[in-house]
């Protein structure tokens, strides 16, 4: 089914309605959509604004790419929102940066509920605030049951942590007898990464022209497509999301099946 963007297009904006002509397919939308959201400070320096102006306006565009990707029956959506390296940061930032989840959820936590997204985190809960981990866990307990898209922020992650402690646990069972050397494979391995059951992101997105990983899902985005653009996070439209997810289409569509 090759169905022309039409339906939901009429909600969009001028703006957003940045790609003409951009068809998706809707039986081919990238199942699981990872996204590094960069770029907050520097839209607010280009303003003469402080960083946290920046990360304020990136909030907004999480409401509305979680929206985005409902719409199209994205199953996963996978947000880097704070990274282990984040705490280098001025204490001030950091300390702004991780009031967002309690103010996001104080404002969308119903809408997300009726909409039957389901919230998850990924990440070291040891080290993040106490207000931090009650607002998320409460999202996370209110919305378990839910049946529509999986919106897991990754919190206090770094992938290097996350293997070291995945190897940490695969190796206590061995040397509890629990686990045979051989039974050591690359599906139990990923079991034991925080992502756990999840399946490996489709597609990676990062915005704001950096062209790296950061640490980010190492071992879940070894076959992922990657798509980088070079608008700032706060910028961030839909019909960003919508052509990063053609390009996706038009690259399985060359390469698959050879
Ligand atoms: C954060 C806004 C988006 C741009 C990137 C940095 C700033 C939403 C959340 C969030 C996290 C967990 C949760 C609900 C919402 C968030 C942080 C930063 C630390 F359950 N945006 N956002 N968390 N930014």
């Amino acid at each position: 089914m090759l169905e022309k963007f039409s339906k939901w297009k009429s909600n969009f904006t001028a703006t957003e309605d940045a790609a003409p002509g951009t068809e998706l397919d809707l039986d081919n939308i990238p199942k699981h959509v990872a996204i590094i959201m960069d770029g907050n400070g520097r839209w607010a320096k280009e303003r003469g604004l402080p960083r946290v102006a920046g990360h304020r306006e990136g909030m907004k565009v999480v409401n509305k790419i979680v929206r985005t990707a409902n719409a199209l029956g994205v199953e996963f959506l996978t947000l880097y929102a704070f990274s282990t390296e984040n705490w280098k940061r001025p204490k001030t930032e950091v300390d702004f940066l991780l009031r967002l989840p309690e103010r996001y959820l104080k404002s969308e936590l119903p809408t997300l509920i009726s909409e039957n997204v389901q919230v998850r985190l990924m990440g070291q809960p040891e080290g993040l605030p106490s207000y931090t981990l009650r607002a998320v866990e409460e999202a996370v307990e209110k919305t378990k049951h839910n049946t529509g898209l999986v919106l897991n922020f990754a919190l206090n992650y770094g992938s290097r942590y996350e293997m070291a402690e995945a190897m940490r646990a695969i190796a206590r069972k061995v040397k509890q007898g629990e686990l045979s050397v051989e039974e050591v494979d690359e599906d139990l391995i990923g079991t034991y990464l925080m992502s756990g059951a999840m399946r490996d992101p489709d597609l990676l997105i990062r915005t704001s022209g950096e062209i790296r990983l950061s640490n980010f899902m190492l071992w879940q985005l070894a076959y992922s497509e990657f798509w980088f653009t070079d608008v700032l996070w706060p910028d961030f439209e839909a019909a960003h999301f919508h052509e990063a997810v053609s390009v996706y289409q038009q690259r399985g569509r060359r390469y698959g099946g050879i």
